[in-house]
């Protein structure tokens, strides 16, 4: 009993260790797919972290489903209106490339409404994602007189880039 408790615990810090390094694809809903109204899609993100750079897999018919991404009030009373965002396909992929929170429903006939919705929170994706910049100033600083145009064009590119 020990034994396989710890097993579980090691196994799941490999998989939290391994999934904090990689980009991971959600299947949303899981082997549900895309498809239940009846599917609880809000229980199926709470074990789940969701980080820039992972994506979402929306596994559906298109005859039977759709996605949309809403923000809160739309979420929160399932309102789908004219121009708001909804995926096309029948196997969407959703890249995710900013952190904050997202809102997803079904628009069709009652589905959100019975729980085809759920949130997720994004998180930045570790230390990575915020690399210091390399300090130039005190490089340029220490650097022969005669660097100094060319150091100061690149301080510019750089303010310029990192801006
Ligand atoms: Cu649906």
């Amino acid at each position: 009993m020990a034994c396989s408790a710890r097993f579980l615990f090691l196994t799941t810090s490999m998989v939290m260790l391994f999934s904090a390094a990689t980009a991971v694809d959600h299947i949303v809903g899981g082997d549900q797919g895309w498809t239940n109204p009846e599917f609880n899609y809000t229980e199926w993100t709470q074990d789940k972290v969701f980080q820039v750079g992972d994506n979402l897999l929306f596994k559906y018919d298109n005859t039977k489903h759709n996605v949309f991404k809403l923000n809160s009030t739309l979420f929160n009373s399932c309102s789908f209106p004219a121009g708001t965002e909804s995926l096309a396909g029948e196997n969407d992929v959703v890249h995710l490339t900013t952190p904050g929170r997202k809102w997803y429903a079904c628009g069709i006939n009652d589905h959100c409404l019975r729980g085809m919705k759920f949130a997720i929170t994004v998180l930045a994706n570790g230390p990575s994602s915020a690399p210091a910049p390399p300090p130039p100033s005190s490089h340029a600083l220490s650097s022969s007189t005669s660097y100094g145009p060319l150091m100061a064009a690149m301080l510019a590119v750089a303010a310029f880039i990192f801006a």
